[in-house]
């Protein structure tokens, strides 16, 4: 569903991204939210990143959920630059397993917030949920789909444990 008018832009640094970020791409995808996804290096293609930033709210987008490894600049940087709340995915590094990852981007000075989820999949994964949940804020038909999806995941849930 990368579309047209999208709701949510998944941006990330680099390709080798893509595995992690796409779990948050796939809850949009339940969650029936509109999205577009970008590689936006803030390393490589820093004028991307300011393009991408300055002009993600008046392209009609709500939330950005910027994944990256390593000296993760790109949520911080994103988030410098837009109004728009931005959720950003520690991407588990090859050197430090993403602590790195999860470091750098929440470790943000007072006054620039990035709501840091969780490294790697469970990340990138709750990431999706969470930009759903501020859609859904606003749009009944996302917040129904995020009510079954949390009744659906409750329900699978064993009592006991078996052997
Ligand atoms: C970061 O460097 C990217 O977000 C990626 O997680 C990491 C490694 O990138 P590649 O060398 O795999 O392109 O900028």
């Amino acid at each position: 569903m990368d579309s047209a008018a999208p709701c949510v832009g998944i941006i990330m640094g680099s390709q080798s991204d893509w595995p992690t970020m796409k779990l948050a791409a796939d809850m949009l995808e339940e969650m029936g939210v509109s999205y577009e996804k970008r590689i936006v290096s803030a390393h490589r293609t820093p004028q991307r990143l300011y393009d991408y930033a300055n002009n993600a709210k008046s392209r009609g987008l709500q939330v950005i959920i910027a994944g990256a490894g390593g000296a993760a600049h790109l949520p911080g940087m994103a988030a410098a630059m837009t109004p728009l709340p931005v959720l950003g995915v520690p991407v588990k590094s090859r050197a430090l397993n993403g602590i790195d990852s999860l470091y750098s981007i929440a470790q943000m000075p007072g006054g620039v917030p990035v709501g840091t989820l969780a490294i790697g999949d469970a990340g990138a994964k709750n990431a999706g949920i969470m930009a759903a949940s501020i859609i859904a804020l606003q749009d009944e038909a996302v917040a129904a789909k995020l009510d079954e999806f949390r009744a659906k995941q409750t329900a699978s849930v064993a009592e006991e444990p078996v052997d």
